[in-house]
């Protein structure tokens, strides 16, 4: 705790203390020294192959393997100074690559021929203040003809190859939304991924006892949900944000969304697949209301487990107590559940709002924040006040249940907030998805003053990411803020954007989510994707409990990985490093809706 406590002070706000619940801190954290990693992991093999075609004189022959070797991990090394989008472009979006070493003429070359499609030069270099790097910026916007590609710098290497396509954001999509397929708990689960077969059997089917929540040694239904990050507990706060996100894409590109077959269990049933998905976590969700209406905060093993599969952990999972910010992410959760499912379920989505007006009404009958009682528990905490959280349920209620007394209620409890969006916002801030849901609204009704305020508030903070993003050396909308799942802060700040660009459209706000992609699948420090089974040279080595404890050498795909801090040098692609390299269902959750905003040219 002593660690914890003391990394805590590096942390804004309170978005981070639950995944900052951790107890035990990497070795290097105790005192050592740290070392980025930047490893090439075939660094030996290159060496055995080429000294096996050296018969001369052992000296000559040592000089020879010495050149060959810095000649191969230099070119390898190369390709890692261009840093882009390793996945790929849209074919009207800007192109862009940072390059960390000193440059002009570049050309981009097509894979299939090897022929030059184009050629320019570098601009810069610029100093990108937190890597202390100097940044050479190669343009290649012009490029729009569909195809695979390299960027090809002379002096200094050839770029990952790239895709430039109106689709090419689809399989990416697919990938990290089947993610959440993936973390499916109380069932087993199965999908193939680049010719590999991920799977396990059912687990944590006899989820959960209720000593911690005054019903004895007893246990009542709490299966299904997805298991919440690296390891395998279930927690409401975290799901606020993550469903939360998923539910605002389904609402601004559902669409699109239902042009993607994501090859559930359920498929092919009543349900769009996306919203199919997202059962699995609301019936769990349902089973974490307690007969007064209050929601208990979490379901959890009392220790973090080992890194087994789900089906093989042996400790006992309980629901824990109550809290006031899971009762209203609760309510927020169902509301939205209970409008996108009408259509396709309507007794399902009766069910929901049902459950939702129990736990609102038990909300204002006990107006002051109360966090759940944890003792005994050394899992996550996501502890957070409830101020934000309560805004959300009455904005999400109000759109879906339409009472004027609930607007009233919105809009005091926003005008008490001073009307502001934040820039930046995860699962110990959920304001920003209430005022959403308010700002977008199609019910009448609203206090046009405040939805001035609201609007010039969102376009300001909207435009303030922008020009955060602009410069910065990899043009990172969050600029050079680096804390614990920065990265899925990255992806999040696409819903800001996008807000923005339905109040006011703008072609900056589009590019700048864009720019977000681009960041997290290779335009940044490391020139790799942070997204497990895409893009170049993804992180293999993930804090998931899954990938630590199949018998799969690659890690199972479609995660984005929290990210480096307090420098974004600090990433490591290692397992025990759950401060950078851990994977989490709010990460995932922003990501898809980025994702999702891209699908509109794939068909
Ligand atoms: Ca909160
Ligand atoms: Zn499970």
């Amino acid at each position: 705790m002593r660690g914890v406590a003391r990394f805590m002070k590096l942390l804004p706000l309170e978005l981070n203390a639950g995944r900052a619940s951790r107890l035990s801190l990497p070795a290097w954290d105790a005192g050592g020294t740290h070392r980025p990693a930047l490893l090439p992991d075939s660094r030996p093999r290159r060496i055995a192959r080429n000294s096996s075609a050296l018969s001369v004189n052992p000296l000559v022959a040592a000089l020879l393997l010495a050149l060959l070797v810095s000649a191969a991990v230099h070119a390898e090394e190369a390709s890692l100074q261009v840093r882009l989008n390793t996945v790929g472009y849209l074919p009207e979006a800007q192109k862009k690559a940072a390059v960390a070493a000193p440059c002009s003429d570049f050309t981009v070359v097509r894979v299939k021929d090897g022929a030059k499609v184009m050629s320019g030069k570098a601009t810069g270099p610029v100093l990108n203040e937190d890597t202390r790097e100097q940044l050479f910026t190669a343009d290649f916007s012009t490029l729009k003809e569909p195809g695979e590609y390299q960027l090809d710098v002379a002096g200094v290497g050839r770029s990952a190859p790239f895709r430039v396509a109106a689709d090419v954001y689809r399989d990416p999509f697919y990938t990290v939304t089947r993610g959440m397929y993936l973390w499916r708990c109380g069932t087993a689960v199965s999908a193939k991924h680049n010719g590999r077969l991920f799977v396990h059997a059912a687990c944590h089917t006899n989820d959960a006892w209720l000593d911690f929540v005054g019903g004895g040694h007893r246990q009542k239904d709490g299966i299904k949900g997805w298991h919440d990050a690296g390891d395998y507990n279930k927690y409401v706060v975290n799901a606020g944000v993550t469903v939360g996100a998923m539910f605002r894409a389904w609402e601004n590109f559902g669409p699109r969304i239902r042009t993607v077959k994501l090859d559930l269990p359920e498929s092919g049933g009543k349900l769009p697949d996306f919203l199919a998905e997202l059962k699995w976590e609301l019936d769990w969700l349902l089973t974490m209301q307690a007969p007064d209406g209050s929601v208990y905060h979490k379901l959890s093993t009392k220790n973090f487990g080992g890194f087994i599969l789900p089906e093989r952990e042996p400790a006992e999972r309980y629901f824990t107590p109550w809290s006031s910010a899971a009762t209203a992410d609760f309510v927020a959760m169902l509301a939205q559940a209970s409008r996108h499912f009408r259509p396709y379920d309507p007794a399902y989505a009766d069910r929901c709002l049902e459950s939702a007006r129990k736990s609102y009404a038990f909300l204002k009958a006990n107006p002051t924040n109360h966090n759940a009682n944890l003792t005994g528990f050394r899992t996550g905490a996501y502890e957070t006040r409830d101020t934000d959280d309560r805004l959300w349920a009455t904005a999400e209620f109000w759109e879906t249940a339409g009472e004027t007394e609930g607007l009233r209620d919105l809009e005091s409890r926003i005008k008490a907030g001073n009307a502001t969006v934040d820039a930046d916002f995860d699962w110990g801030n959920v304001k920003n998805l209430g005022l959403f849901t308010y700002l977008l609204s199609t019910r009448s009704g609203r206090d046009e003053s405040l939805l001035k305020d609201l609007r010039e508030s969102l376009l300001a903070t909207a435009d303030g990411i922008v020009k955060t993003c602009d410069a910065h050396g990899y043009e990172r909308p969050l600029g050079g803020r680096y804390y614990w799942g920065c990265n899925g802060s990255v992806a999040r700040q696409t819903l800001v954007l996008s807000a923005a660009n339905r109040v006011s459209p703008k072609p900056e706000y589009r590019q700048t989510m864009l720019d977000a992609l681009n960041h997290l699948f290779g335009r940044n420090y490391h020139g790799r994707s942070y997204v497990t089974g895409l893009g170049h040279r993804p992180p293999r080595h993930p804090h998931d409990r899954r990938s630590g404890g199949d018998t799969v050498d690659e890690p199972w795909p479609g995660y984005l990985v929290g990210g480096g801090h307090p420098k974004p040098a600090n990433w490591q692609d290692i397992q025990d490093d759950y401060r950078t390299n851990e994977i989490a269902i709010n990460w995932n959750g922003a990501l898809i809706y980025a994702l999702a905003a891209f699908l509109e040219e794939s068909r």
